[in-house]
């Protein structure tokens, strides 16, 4: 049986890094009001670590710490979830899933233009190319409410917000 979140629906947005979820995400947060959660932004905020990864040298998130800190605020309904993974959430925190893909090209500019190099951006374009998060996330939820978008271009950008905006419409008058 379904939820019932008073706040409204729970979207989750993943995608590799630099496809654009923060972008969306923040967006989609101001023109709905519903409220932008970056797990990453979390986890750094409140320390939710379990040691450091020396590969990538960055923290290793504590996905147990991450779901206490959310659950009660998930539970409520309402929130734009943004992060580049999604196999560890609980599958019944979100009513819709959003996969953003981008072009290779694109997306190593973006990366590099961040500061990304060597292994850590050759990794991420190679999790791009296999669509390592897509079929996590297939493999995660339900089919029908994983959705992949394209996340090229501004025209994308603003094409996405329509779709969700209309979607959450859809899921406030039928809940
Ligand atoms: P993420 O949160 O997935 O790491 P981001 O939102 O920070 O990605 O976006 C990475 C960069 O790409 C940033 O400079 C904004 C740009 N960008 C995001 N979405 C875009 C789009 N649809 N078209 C063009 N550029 C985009």
């Amino acid at each position: 049986m379904e939820n019932i979140k008073p706040g409204g629906p729970n979207i989750l947005i993943t995608g590799t890094p630099g496809t654009g979820k923060s972008t969306l995400g923040l967006e989609l947060s101001q023109r709905t009001g519903l409220k932008y959660v970056n797990v990453g932004e979390l986890a750094k905020q409140e320390q939710l670590y379990e040691g450091y990864d020396e590969v990538y040298q960055c923290p290793i998130l504590n996905e147990d710490q991450v779901i206490d800190e959310l659950e009660d605020q998930m539970s409520n309904g309402g929130n734009i979830v943004d992060y580049h993974g999604c196999e560890f959430f609980p599958e019944r925190w979100y009513d819709i899933v959003f996969v953003l893909r981008t072009d290779n090209a694109a997306l190593y500019e973006r990366l590099e233009h961040r500061g990304y190099t060597g292994k850590k951006l050759d990794d991420n374009i190679q999790c791009e190319i296999f669509q390592t998060i897509l079929e996590e996330a297939r493999n995660s939820y339900k089919h029908e409410i994983v959705h992949e978008l394209p996340s090229n271009t501004p025209e994308d950008l603003e094409d996405n917000l329509d779709k969700i905006i209309a979607w959450i419409e859809h899921w406030k008058s039928t809940h």
